[in-house]
């Protein structure tokens, strides 16, 4: 068993696992300098933020260069999801979340599910987000924000898509939905240290603000997804919705080291 039960009984509850220092400061060093290299490729996956030309997002890093690739099997995350989700799992997309310093626009408040579900069909919440934290994330530089236990309402059908010209699909909910919610759940800011992972349920209602800090804010998120819940209507950028639902084989632990 990965994560024990009292872990499990907490994602139930909350819609949210931490693992704190689950990567370790070398490879966070190692995906950084990937990062790095992924930016400067000029890939079409990228997209900008509206206002000024910030990177908002890298999509697919995992099909540009190793290390990513390496992450995208990494034991220490594959083995918890396949147990949260009860099922073996397939990546249904990795990004990262480039919140530049001043420029990094914030994220109204929605489900990941949501998306999924309204653009490519997939039929059950059983997947999950998995933010891995490759900054410190503080109370100052625009952390994620959750509403813990929210996920518990299910697929909550009040929202409205807020789709961009590059086909990105956010399904903002409106301010009374987002008022009810907290005032049953409260909120929660996922600061940590950088290397620190979070597992929460594809249905947990999530945003963030701009960051006005100098600091970056970086996460990389695996979103993945139980292979007995493939999505039915592929035909997005395939870096938006990966139509290859082959289920991951974990690779060895140090993958992240020796992939350079
Ligand atoms: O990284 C963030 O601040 C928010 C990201 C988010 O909400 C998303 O990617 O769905």
């Amino acid at each position: 068993m990965i994560l024990d039960d009292s872990t499990r009984a907490t994602f139930e509850r909350d819609g949210l696992v931490t693992l704190p220092g689950l990567f370790t400061p070398d490879e966070v060093d190692a995906l950084r300098f990937a990062l790095a290299e992924v930016k400067a490729m000029d890939i079409p996956s990228v997209i900008r933020e509206r206002a000024g030309q910030a990177l908002r997002l890298v999509y697919g890093a995992d099909k540009h260069h190793p290390v990513y690739a390496a992450l995208a099997a990494h034991p220490r995350w594959v083995l918890p999801a396949q147990q949260l989700l009860d099922d073996e799992v397939y990546i249904h997309q990795l990004r990262i979340n480039t919140k530049a310093p001043f420029d990094g626009d914030g994220w109204w408040w929605h489900q990941d599910y949501a998306t999924w579900r309204f653009e490519d069909g997939m039929m059950r919440p059983q997947a999950l987000m998995i933010g891995i934290l490759l900054d410190d994330c503080t109370p100052c530089n625009g952390p994620l924000q959750i509403i813990p236990g929210s996920h518990r309402h299910g697929h909550i059908d009040e929202n409205a898509p807020d789709r961009d010209q590059t086909g990105y699909t956010v399904m903002d909910l409106p301010r009374e939905t987002i008022s009810r919610l907290v005032a049953d759940g409260g909120m929660q800011a996922l600061t940590g240290s950088a290397g620190t992972a979070f597992f929460m349920h594809c249905n947990l209602v999530h945003g963030s603000g701009t960051n006005i800090s100098p600091d970056e804010r970086t996460i990389i998120y695996i979103n993945c997804n139980a292979v007995g819940n493939a999505i039915t209507r592929p035909g997005r950028a395939e870096y938006f919705a990966n139509p290859d639902f082959t289920p991951i084989r974990p690779m060895a632990d140090d993958c992240l080291l020796t992939a350079v």
